[in-house]
């Protein structure tokens, strides 16, 4: 992350950094995703989709703790996405050299979408106040600091484009500076239901396919009311502190396939310790213990689905 980014970052609270997929991880990453997106090549126009390890989805019947959906089942490119040479500067930059990855999910925007309203949330030094979505318990963990020639993040988001959105389409927008705001945003701000009804003071926020957005959640921002002709499709991995965990559930790193120590260690659930000689081989028994736990549960439920033989 170089001065101009650090500058840009910390006046705005956002970066927009271009060309960070090449155009075949784009095609990989969305082949992957509309594989999984139409059975048969029918969309269900208004239905929501969403995939992902959304903070409070979890499958159902299951234990939520490690067996929430992830993009990274998904492997190929979504499994690069968790450590990508061209983000990490930027994440250890705002998160500090040991940072996990909480969660992940894609957002669709179509037509469906152009009546969902832009909802600023986050924002300022207490992120929003106790009704913000994005921390309600606390909207302090939310924070952006800057200290002693370092920054400081509670939550930090990629949002990776696999579509480009024009300007006037919609896609994300904040409220530039809203980081460091010592007032909450004005109640008639939050919600805007076109794009005409949003305050002068947001910023929307025009990409080509390939681009990534990284944000502070502690900025004000949201989703723009959808007006472009063809979709926007956003891939979010967001990250934090090593001791922190925004999602109640955890990956499982033996899940995924193979992975790089990297991003084996960026999978750990929170400790104080982080990635750690301590903490490794602990989470590495739990994983396992819940691997187990699972193969076991699938197990039950393939014999209760078997039909008793005929006698
Ligand atoms: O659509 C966007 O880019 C904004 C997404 C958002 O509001 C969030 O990730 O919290």
């Amino acid at each position: 992350m170089n001065d101009e980014e650090k500058y840009l970052f910390d006046l705005r609270g956002y970066l927009h950094v271009k060309n960070v997929l090449t155009p075949a991880q784009v095609a990989d990453l969305s082949d992957r995703l509309e594989e999984r997106r139409s059975p048969g090549g029918k969309r269900s126009p208004g239905r929501k989709e969403q995939y992902g390890s959304d903070r409070t989805r979890y499958p159902e019947g299951e234990s939520g703790a490690f067996s929430a959906k992830s993009l990274i089942e998904w492997g190929g490119t979504y499994i690069d996405l968790i450590d990508l040479p061209r983000i990490a500067p930027y994440l250890e930059a705002l998160l500090g050299s040991k940072y996990r990855l909480d969660h992940d999910y894609i957002k669709i925007d179509n037509a469906a979408s152009q009546f969902k309203q832009l909802f600023l949330h986050g924002g300022g030094q207490g992120a929003g106040g106790e009704r913000d979505r994005v921390g309600p318990s606390d909207g302090g963990q939310c924070y952006y600091r800057y200290n002693n020639g370092r920054i400081y993040n509670g939550l930090v988001a990629v949002a990776f484009e696999l579509n480009t959105v024009q300007p006037g389409d919609g896609g994300f927008a904040c409220v530039p500076g809203s980081h460091k705001v010592n007032f909450p945003l004005p109640a008639d701000w939050r919600t805007s239901k076109t794009q005409e009804e949003m305050p002068e003071c947001v910023d929307r926020v025009a990409a080509e396919a390939g681009d990534a957005i990284i944000f502070t959640e502690a900025c004000a921002h949201g989703t723009v009311p959808w007006k472009g002709n063809s979709e926007r499709r956003t891939i979010f991995y967001k990250y934090c502190p090593h001791a922190v965990a925004w999602s109640p559930c955890y990956y499982n790193a033996d899940r995924y396939g193979e992975l790089s120590d990297n991003q084996r260690d960026m999978l750990m659930p929170p400790s104080a310790y982080g990635a750690h000689d301590h903490t490794r081989p602990i989470w590495e028994r739990v994983q396992a213990d819940q691997a187990e736990l699972q193969r076991l549960r699938e197990e039950a439920r393939a014999s209760e689905e078997t039909p008793p033989e005929r006698s």
